[in-house]
């Protein structure tokens, strides 16, 4: 089994001790924003270990939109380039866990789910403005959908 290796930012870490050990009934919003967040568990594209990374909760039916802002900082954060090397997930929304599959979008598809996820979480919008890089957006269906 590779290993976890937990967020270096402690907030973050925090987090997801929170949601993992109360099933998702605590430590499932941002902050006091009140808005829900969904735990992505993905590996490290050097180090194979195993990365938790607490994300926005943007759906769209049974997929979710995750959103690479970072807060409009300058750089991806490490966990888009983990993604784009190994697409396959887990995302837990409260007490559910399930597998998925990830895609990047671009065009059409971006613009519609770029859309969402500003709805879902309006400061998107001023993220993309303080920052030149072009905030990425994945789709995450469910491997197991019919
Ligand atoms: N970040 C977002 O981008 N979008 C969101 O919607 C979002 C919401 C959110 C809600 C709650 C919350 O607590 C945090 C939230 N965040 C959101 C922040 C998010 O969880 C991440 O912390 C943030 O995006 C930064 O991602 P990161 O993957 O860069 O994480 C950093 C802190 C990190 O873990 N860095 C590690 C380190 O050691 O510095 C490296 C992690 C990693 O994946 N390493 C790679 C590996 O192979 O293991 C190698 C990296 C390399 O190239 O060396």
């Amino acid at each position: 089994m590779p290993e976890y290796i937990p967020s270096p930012a402690q907030w973050v870490r925090d987090q997801v001790e929170l949601y993992e050990r109360t099933n998702g009934a605590e430590g499932n919003t941002l902050r006091d924003s009140g808005l829900p967040v969904v735990i992505v568990t993905n590996t490290g594209h050097r180090t194979g270990a195993v990365r938790k990374t607490p994300l926005m909760r943007v759906a769209d039916g049974p997929r979710y939109v995750l959103v690479g802002s970072q807060g409009g900082a300058p750089q991806h954060p490490q966990w888009v380039h983990n993604l784009r090397a190994h697409p396959d997930i887990d995302l837990r929304d409260r007490d559910v866990v399930r597998r998925m599959r990830v895609r990047e979008l671009e065009g059409a598809d971006r613009e519609r789910c770029w859309a969402l996820a500003v709805e879902a979480f309006p400061p998107y919008a001023d993220y993309q403005t303080r920052t030149d890089r072009r905030i990425p957006v994945f789709l995450a269906e469910p491997i197991d959908a019919t």
